[in-house]
């Protein structure tokens, strides 16, 4: 590809926002490998992984079912195509469920940690929080310290992990009507870790062979997910660095700076990049980075972790899961600072093209080619202030010649937290609650996930987004979908103007945009808790509302447990990307049909935005129907 012009719509084609085009055309021309080139490189990608009908659980294996001919119907266990595919998407789903789950029981640790004063630099900032928290726990908090109760509540949040009274504290938010159907069902979650090894046996040869029974269990471990494990991450981190306000900041590859060191949180969990925060602050540091030639230290954030720090400090935020190459070939970034989750292993190789450390941080996460710091609370603003030396170090290797910024930066509005949203409202949901009824917002849908390479980067979700707003459904969002929306200028009250007539006056009575940024991908849970309030308002069950969720360009198992309680608890989900499960029709009928029955919710799969868009829309007059709204 040699020809500029086909250069340039190579970029134009793989991404939306025009300074990540400028990046990746940037990356085309000096050969810079990144994960559009790779997914090319793996075309034609293997037909039976995508219908999920592969097999690989044990030795006799492994096996792949022929979806069309008649000669290998079952594996050499005997497991037929539908129970493969049903264990698949557990085994997936478990590994989303996981990785939210551990990333809470982190920083309930810290919390308890915190609590016990062996934590250096963090404190319990939202003792409110802890307090409402405590009382749900039924933990005593007249006349105790901050500390002890957060000791407390954090021994009986890790207690949810193992769980031994066989039920989670905080799936008691979910209204009754939706808790009776987990009931009868049987898929009320007893306990986060618990659920997930129970997914495991369960795919081992031999033991679950009925894809209902496995797909049940699906959802009983995603609910553990979502209203215990990712619950359990988004309060505890209220807790500790406070709960999120509507705040302003900027959004894109431009705020990277020419002329101070650029330092990139990416990753998933504020522990870390909340002390880094912290440690930049320091006048000592920014001395350090004058004497090193810089004008002092840009932080910014990427992905998760990205949004953490955006949502409570208003750290301007680099960009999305795509974005993590075209950052490093700014050449600007002196160094990437990661925990886990959603940082492709590629990155060194990146760095190594220029100045930029990559410095790997957790002891579960370690990347061959970075460097290595091992961060602990107990020393973590110690390992901060470290960091940030590194960082700085490699300024002076910046090679002025090679750096190129796109553009400005995008403004945006985020911090819209569930406390927030309904404090904006004048603390209750009825006013917005009224306004659904008198049909000037007709619903609302969580647009959330990932960027996958297969869509053209922010185009799915900016594009449903705007789509939904104009059809006055009210739009929240977390992950790297709302740094999509973000990046295009839908987070800012400006963007009601794109709204229809009713979203648009309630935006603009409230000053909020029409698309509300909740957050990071464990904050999922703040939707969750957000729509059991409604629903209690209204005495009925989540599965009632006119709401729905929808992961335009997913690429993460994460997503798969996200959507899963999403449809678990009530809220039809759209998926742009199809899930690997089209080799089994016995599996898709379950989950695109057969499951409304259950939780009068279910999966669709609809690639193109303005069609999926089309069906939540649907979903959400059907259920204002039955409302008889
Ligand atoms: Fe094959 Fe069954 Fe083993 Fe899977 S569990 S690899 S289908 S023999
Ligand atoms: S970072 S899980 S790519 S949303 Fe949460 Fe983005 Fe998806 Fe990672």
């Amino acid at each position: 590809m040699c020809d500029p012009k086909t250069m340039r719509m190579e970029a134009e084609k793989r991404s939306l926002d025009r300074t990540d085009q400028e990046m990746n055309l940037v990356t085309i021309q000096d050969g810079i490998e990144t994960a559009w080139d790779r997914l090319s490189s793996q075309q034609p990608q293997c037909g039976f992984g995508q219908l999920g009908v592969c097999c690989n659980n044990c030795a006799m294996g492994p096996c792949r079912i022929d979806p069309f001919g008649e000669k290998a119907k079952r594996g050499v266990c005997g497991a037929d195509v539908d129970t493969i595919v049903a264990r698949n998407l557990l085994d997936d789903l478990c590994v989303g469920a996981s990785a939210h789950s551990d990333h809470g029981r982190e920083v309930v640790e810290v919390m308890r940690e915190t609590a016990r004063g062996q934590a250096e630099g963090y404190r319990i900032t939202d003792g409110k929080k802890l307090q409402r928290l405590a009382a749900e726990y039924g933990i005593p908090v007249s006349g105790r310290s901050n500390e002890a109760i957060a000791e407390d509540l954090a021994n009986g949040m890790l207690e949810e992990y193992g769980c031994i009274k066989n039920h989670l504290q905080l799936s008691d938010r979910a209204p009754e009507p939706t808790r009776a159907i987990w009931e009868k069902t049987g898929i009320v979650p007893r306990g986060i870790d618990r659920e997930i090894v129970e997914a495991m046996h369960r795919i081992h040869m031999g033991v679950d062979a009925d894809y209902v029974n496995i797909l049940l269990h699906a959802m009983r471990t995603a609910l553990g997910d979502g209203w215990g494990g990712s619950m359990i991450a988004t309060e505890c981190s209220d807790i500790l660095f406070g709960t999120p306000k509507p705040l302003s900041s900027e959004v894109n590859l431009g705020t990277l700076s020419t002329d101070k060191v650029n330092v990139v949180l990416h990753g998933h969990n504020p522990l870390l990049s909340e002390m880094i925060v912290a440690a930049a602050e320091d006048p000592g540091m920014k001395q350090y980075a004058e004497k090193k030639g810089a004008k002092g230290i840009n932080l910014v954030g990427m992905c998760c972790t990205g949004n953490e720090l955006l949502m409570r400090s208003g750290v301007p935020i680099a960009g999305n899961v795509l974005d993590q190459e075209l950052a490093i070939a700014t050449g600007a970034v002196e160094a990437m600072i990661v925990d886990y989750q959603c940082i492709y292993p590629s990155i060194p190789a990146t760095a190594a093209c220029y100045h930029t450390r990559v410095i790997t941080t957790s002891r579960k996460a370690k990347i061959p080619g970075a460097e290595y710091m091992e961060f602990h609370p107990k020393t973590a603003l110690a390992t901060a202030k470290e960091i940030i030396k590194r960082a700085i170090d490699a300024y002076p290797d910046r090679d002025p010649n090679r750096v190129r910024i796109p553009g400005k930066p995008m403004k945006l509005m985020a911090g819209f937290s569930e406390e927030a949203i309904c404090s904006a409202l004048g603390g209750t949901y009825k006013p917005l609650i009224d306004a659904i009824v008198a049909g000037s917002i007709r619903g609302a849908v969580g647009v959330v996930g990932c960027n996958n390479p297969k869509i053209r980067h922010d185009y799915g979700h900016v594009t449903l987004a705007q789509e939904l707003i104009k059809r006055n459904i009210l739009v929240v969002e977390t992950g790297c979908a709302a740094i999509a929306c973000g990046k295009a200028g839908l987070l800012l009250p400006e963007a009601a103007d794109q709204a229809g007539e009713g979203l648009k006056g309630v935006c603009n009575l409230l000053g909020i945009p029409p698309v509300l940024h909740m957050g990071s991908c464990v904050d999922n849970s703040r939707i969750l808790v957000m729509a059991a309030k409604i629903a209690n308002e209204l005495g009925v069950g989540i599965g009632d509302l006119p709401i729905g969720g929808a992961a335009p360009e997913w690429y993460s198992q994460k997503a798969i447990s996200i959507g899963t309680y999403f449809v678990a608890s009530g809220v039809y989900t759209v998926l742009g990307i199809p899930p690997k499960i089209f080799g089994s029709q016995n599996v898709l009928t379950l989950l695109a049909d057969g499951v409304k029955g259950i939780t009068n919710s279910s999966f669709a799969v609809e690639p193109d935005p303005v069609k999926a868009a089309d069906l939540l829309e649907a979903e959400i007059e059907r259920k204002r129907t039955a409302l008889k709204i």
